[in-house]
């Protein structure tokens, strides 16, 4: 067994050199862990930074924190026996359920005893004459493996903003994605929520029924769809279960892997009867399913308009001042060129005596002062501020850590001009390091456990090719990379994903990151088809080595 450590996993661990090591213990870490040492029987070991799994669901603990993907696809697929065990309660899994669901998987699979909690990585570095990636945490320690894994995921990289006079806030003041654990109490309070991304849309609704005062600061008017969030009936239940092949065959075959699949139909096809109802039917069922109710929504300006159309006049429907209306429905970018928030009651939150609207567009947060946020027209006096403002989504993670390949060369550096990679697996000039849902990958665009699933298998799939030819080295090659980039972008530009300006995928929610998109557009089904065509090359693309 060349390349790989061969004594068994005590040893390995004693001795500090692993096969692989895991950075991070959410979705993916669990997983990846999972099919390194039961399937592979490797030495491998997960560095997560918090006390316990989840990742993303370990920290978004913030008021209507839910996931926008249906409880029944939002699931690991691999074990049978887990799909049957597990029960979800609603259509949509709220975060306590999810991290419950993560800690059963932990449980079941024990896990546990291969992760290491309360860990953070602050840097890795690829050592050539070992062949090792040495790897330091935050409180000193090192350790050493073959392969590194960043199962870091894409959105954990809190974005607060630059905002002066935070410091001298007197106030309390969170980010959603740093949510304290033992939650807040807004009983009486006056908040002001800045943001009105998916977050934002979840939370306000929930923090305006307990708050004295609701102010919602909002830069971009959002489309939002009703979520239809309800219980799971037994039916459901018993359906999703006896039928988890086909569910899985439809999320396997389908752009986004969500379990529903997109109209062949055009909306400019259709009549304007057609399309109405069409709509109605689609805001009805509620849902992420909405942008699936015509084909060329995503693709097509005009077809797109359609949909905003009716989302606008739905947002007026509902929220009753003409005023407020008008600045939620001020939309500057296509529906779904960022990504769709769903909702609970989100506009008809704004119809609530105890809920105000600011639009700091037309009148921007100067500072935050000792009492409040001062916009370029008044002050608002707030006991707590809710920053649902986002993430340095994507590649933030990653360069969070200081990540050091050949020669020394920083990711920080290779990416630069934005990340480049092969598949957003691999990074020229970063041998044996794989990026689970990296940038120019599917992930975000996706519903994530598919395209998690996907990487985890496609990389155990390919430390066993190296394994069984005695190899102990890949790394992507540049030309492979930069081919793959063009891809990405040319991908990204047959879509309208690229003309919302503010979008993270592009990056312009951070100040001096640069604009690139970043998610890989061409849709999961093909995605997945491009790598086990590369695997089947003998991994074409990279360069493979004793
Ligand atoms: P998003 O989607 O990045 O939303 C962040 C929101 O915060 C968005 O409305 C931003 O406005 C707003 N924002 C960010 N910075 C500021 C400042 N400085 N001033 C005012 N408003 C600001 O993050 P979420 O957490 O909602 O969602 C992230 C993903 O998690 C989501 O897409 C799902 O995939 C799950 P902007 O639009 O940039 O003008």
């Amino acid at each position: 067994m060349d390349g790989f450590a061969s004594q068994p996993k005590a040893a390995a661990g004693r001795s500090g050199v692993y096969d692989a090591l895991i950075v991070g213990a959410g979705f993916s870490g669990l997983y990846q862990l999972l099919r390194l040492r039961d399937r592979l029987g490797l030495a491998a070991l997960v560095l997560e930074a918090g006390d316990g799994v989840g990742g993303t669901w370990y920290w978004n603990r913030y008021p209507g924190a839910r996931c926008d993907s249906e409880s029944h696809s939002y699931s690991y697929y691999f074990s049978e026996e887990l799909l049957r065990d597990w029960e979800w309660s609603e259509r949509y899994p709220e975060q306590p359920e999810i991290l419950r669901y993560l800690n059963h998987v932990a449980d079941r699979f024990d896990l546990r005893r291969d992760i290491r909690f309360g860990t953070r990585v602050s840097a890795a570095r690829h050592d050539e004459a070992e062949n090792l990636w040495r790897v330091t945490t935050e409180a000193g320690e090192s350790f050493a493996a073959r392969f590194l894994i960043t199962a870091v995921g894409c959105l954990s990289t809190a974005n607060v903003p630059n905002i002066p006079g935070l410091d001298e806030f007197k106030g309390e003041w969170y980010h959603t994605g740093q949510w304290p654990h033992g939650g807040v109490d807004f009983t009486g309070k006056r908040v002001g929520q800045i943001g009105t991304g998916s977050t934002g849309i979840q939370a306000a609704p929930v923090i305006a029924a307990q708050a004295a005062h609701l102010t919602v600061f909002q830069r971009t008017a959002n489309y939002s769809v009703p979520a239809r969030n309800a219980p799971l009936s037994p039916d459901f239940l018993r359906w999703s279960k006896e039928n988890h092949a086909e569910i899985r065959r439809v999320m396997h075959s389908t752009t986004n892997g969500h379990p529903f699949t997109i109209s062949e139909r055009s909306a400019l096809d259709a009549t304007p009867e057609e399309r109405l109802s069409a709509y109605e039917a689609a805001w009805e069922k509620g849902g992420l399913q909405f942008r699936a109710a015509f084909r060329d929504i995503l693709t097509d300006k005009a077809a797109n308009d359609t949909a905003a159309e009716f989302i606008r006049a739905k947002i007026r429907e509902i929220v009753k001042d003409p005023e407020t209306a008008a600045k939620l429905t001020a939309f500057d970018h296509p529906f779904a060129a960022k990504r769709p928030p769903i909702d609970t009651e989100y506009f008809e939150t704004f119809n609530r005596p105890n809920v105000s609207l600011v639009d700091v567009r037309a009148s921007p947060i100067e500072r935050i002062t000792p009492r409040g946020i001062e916009t370029r027209d008044a002050e608002h006096e707030l006991d707590v501020i809710v920053f649902a403002t986002g993430f340095d989504a994507m590649t933030g993670p990653l360069l969070n850590i200081d990540i050091r390949g050949r020669g020394g060369l920083r990711l920080k550096d290779a990416w630069a001009a934005g990340p480049r990679t092969y598949l957003g697996l691999g990074v020229p000039g970063f041998p044996n390091l794989f990026t689970v849902t990296g940038p120019g990958s599917p992930s975000v665009l996706c519903n994530m456990p598919v395209a998690i699933e996907q990487h985890v298998e496609w990389i155990t799939g390919c430390i066993e090719h190296m394994r069984k030819r005695g190899l102990g080295l890949i790394e992507a090659e540049a030309d492979a990379a930069d081919r793959w980039v063009e891809h990405v972008n040319e991908a990204a530009d047959a879509t309208l994903l690229p003309q919302a300006s503010s979008s993270w995928y592009l990056g312009a929610n951070v100040p001096g990151k640069p604009r690139v998109f970043m998610p890989y557009a061409g849709g999961m089904a093909w995605y997945r088809g491009i790598c086990e065509d590369v695997a089947a090359k003998g991994y074409e693309g990279f360069a493979l080595a004793d």
